[in-house]
């Protein structure tokens, strides 16, 4: 699915803005048919932005269930006879979109984009009603998953549940990402797919160009930064051939820009759509991971899409200041844990070179004890793989063109040293390579390594780790044997280069003693540096992504402070005193280091 444009021949309407919105307890909206009319009695709600921090009503905040939202549009009259889209960017977790009263779109899976063709349905020249009816629900077939937790003792009023799930994020939902209208001629670009490589001096670029109906002509143009044409081409599929190519290189960027045109028999412009090229290559080879033949040190974090008030809503505020933040701090790269982040912020890795490791939402799938079973019939099951499937699918659709993401990540965590993990991994590691050939493929860690069964499936060895956190708290002392000690044997193991993935120490900011306790920035900078201390012995070690970025909400429990506060940065995004010390290591470090 292309990312909604303004191009020649689209136009856009963002439906960003403030909504109606009602919450359903009750859950009667559907039945009672709320989309037949307008909804009553509702209150204003911003889109993009999950609604659970809008209101002053922790009911809504805890909410488990439907919220309706509506808005009014109008399209335009010189809209007539043209085909019309409606995209929802992020709809957490499933939505039924209604447009005049009539069904239009269903989606599960709440990070991913949608659209539905209203065309004839929406009309022009008049007002038109959208009504989404968004559900957070998690069970065992949702990514991430969940269950409903009810109780039938006394202490508990009847009726009384909870939604529970196995990751440690709040549950935000909403609509967190923009909605559009966007419309297109009848005859349109369907899909645009395109791979780079490079032979010497000169790029080259692989496109194919799907289109509604075989009849129309396509031309490719390539513009490079300066507007010149760098290389030109006809028909659905083909090669550009870029001479003296200038490469999309790690926190040095070079995107061409790829016009693709689609004419009319006629020799007519139907469609026109502009796709940001980098030409660069990826590859796994040994202990190394090569971008454009040079070996790269992953430095960074993993992420969240959090933010005050907004929760996981789309702010491009936030967005571009934690860019700053990345390379402010010399960071060259994060993790889109634990799901895919907006498509605009990856845009914004592509233009400013950050390096990007895209993970499918499949965190949770694991208690953390080797006796535990999580893909079991009643689970984890077929229909969890085949939405496993689903997901992953829709993920590499969509960011295939970005040259920022070097590798897909298939899950955050499970319980991989399960016998059952074994056929479910190995199924889904062949459905990412069939769907791109070209990227690597990894599967974040908990097991320890001579537990693992399925690490052979994939390229990377990606490891989460909380010594003297979770285990052995307190005890700094440890950090660098345990360190050493898994770390070996994961290479040991699978002869694969590693990546640590998450490693780190909750420190509530301006807390403070010395020598350090748990919660102190000095314990969390201490601790950071003896990881530090044994990746800088082992030459396999191919990258630190510290956990996390920013300190984010999670569900309320016993371990967590108002939220996880791992982060480098608070959540407003001022730095702790980890964040200056990660800024003198990392910018003293090249992205080639020279222990490659
Ligand atoms: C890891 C998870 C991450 C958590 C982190 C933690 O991957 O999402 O936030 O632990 O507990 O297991 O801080």
């Amino acid at each position: 699915m292309l990312f909604p444009k303004d191009t020649l021949t689209r136009e856009i309407k963002d439906l960003s803005g403030i909504w109606r919105f009602k919450a359903d307890p009750g859950n009667r909206g559907r039945e009672e048919k709320w989309h037949h009319q307008p909804l009553q009695d509702t209150i204003p709600m911003p889109v993009p932005a999950s609604y659970n921090d809008i209101t002053q009503d922790a009911a809504l905040r805890d909410h488990i269930g439907d919220v309706w939202y509506e808005q009014t549009f109008i399209v335009p009259r010189s809209w007539s006879g043209d085909r019309m889209m409606l995209w929802v960017g992020s709809a957490c977790h499933h939505a039924v979109v209604w447009v005049n009263g009539v069904e239009v779109a269903s989606h599960k899976g709440g990070f991913l984009p949608f659209e539905a063709d209203i065309t004839g349905i929406a009309v022009p020249g008049r007002e038109n009603r959208v009504t989404i009816v968004v559900n957070n629900v998690l069970n065992w077939q949702t990514l991430p998953p969940g269950r409903i937790k009810t109780f039938e003792d006394e202490k508990h009023p009847e009726g009384y549940r909870v939604q529970e799930y196995f990751h440690d994020f709040f549950n935000y939902a909403g609509l967190h990402r923009p909605v559009k209208l966007y419309r297109t001629s009848g005859l349109f670009i369907q899909d645009i797919t395109v791979t780079t490589d490079v032979q010497g001096e000169s790029g080259l670029i692989g496109y194919t160009v799907d289109c509604s109906q075989p009849e129309g002509e396509v031309r490719v143009r390539l513009l490079d930064e300066d507007g010149k044409e760098a290389a030109t081409g006809k028909g659905s599929s083909g090669t550009l051939l870029v001479e003296k190519a200038r490469l999309w290189k790690p926190l040095q960027a070079y995107l061409y820009t790829l016009h693709v045109e689609l004419l009319h028999p006629d020799g007519q412009l139907a469609d026109h759509y502009l796709l940001q090229v980098g030409i660069r290559t990826v590859k796994v080879e040994g202990t190394r991971f090569l971008i454009n033949g040079e070996p790269f040190y992953f430095k960074g974090f993993g992420k969240h899409e959090d933010s005050d008030i907004r929760g996981k809503g789309l702010d491009h505020a936030v967005n571009v200041k934690d860019f700053n933040l990345l390379k402010w701090i010399n960071a060259n790269s994060f993790r889109t844990s634990h799901y895919p982040y907006a498509e605009e912020l990856l845009e914004l890795a592509d233009r400013e070179g950050i390096v990007v490791i895209g993970e499918v939402p499949a965190v949770g799938f694991t208690f953390f004890n080797y006796n535990d079973k999580v893909y079991t019939p009643d689970q984890a099951n077929e229909e969890t793989l085949a939405h496993h499937h689903d997901v992953l699918s829709d993920l590499i659709a969509r960011d295939k063109n970005h040259p920022s993401v070097v590798m897909w990540s298939l899950a955050n965590e499970a319980a991989t040293f399960q016998d059952e993990a074994v056929p479910y991994f190995r199924q889904l590691a062949d459905t990412a390579r069939r769907l791109d050939p070209q990227r690597p493929i990894t599967i974040v860690q908990w097991p320890l390594p001579d537990k693992c069964k399925v690490a052979q499936f994939f390229d990377v060895i990606c490891v989460n780790r909380y010594y003297s956190w979770y285990q052995d708290p307190g005890a700094l002392e440890l950090v660098e044997h345990q360190v050493e000690w898994e770390l070996t044997n994961w290479y040991r193991n699978f002869g694969k280069p590693v990546i640590m993935t998450e490693y780190g120490a909750d420190a509530i900011a301006g807390f403070h003693q010395d020598p350090p306790v748990m919660f102190t920035e000095e314990y969390q900078e201490e601790l950071l540096t003896r990881y530090h201390n044994v990746f800088d012995r082992l030459d396999f070690v191919i990258g630190e992504h510290v956990w996390a970025f920013a300190d984010f909400a999670t569900k309320q429990g016993i371990t967590r402070i108002n939220g996880n506060k791992k982060g480098v940065f608070t959540r407003q995004r001022q730095p702790k005193a980890a964040a200056r010390m990660l800024r003198s290591r990392w910018g003293e470090m090249d992205e080639y280091p020279e222990k490659l």
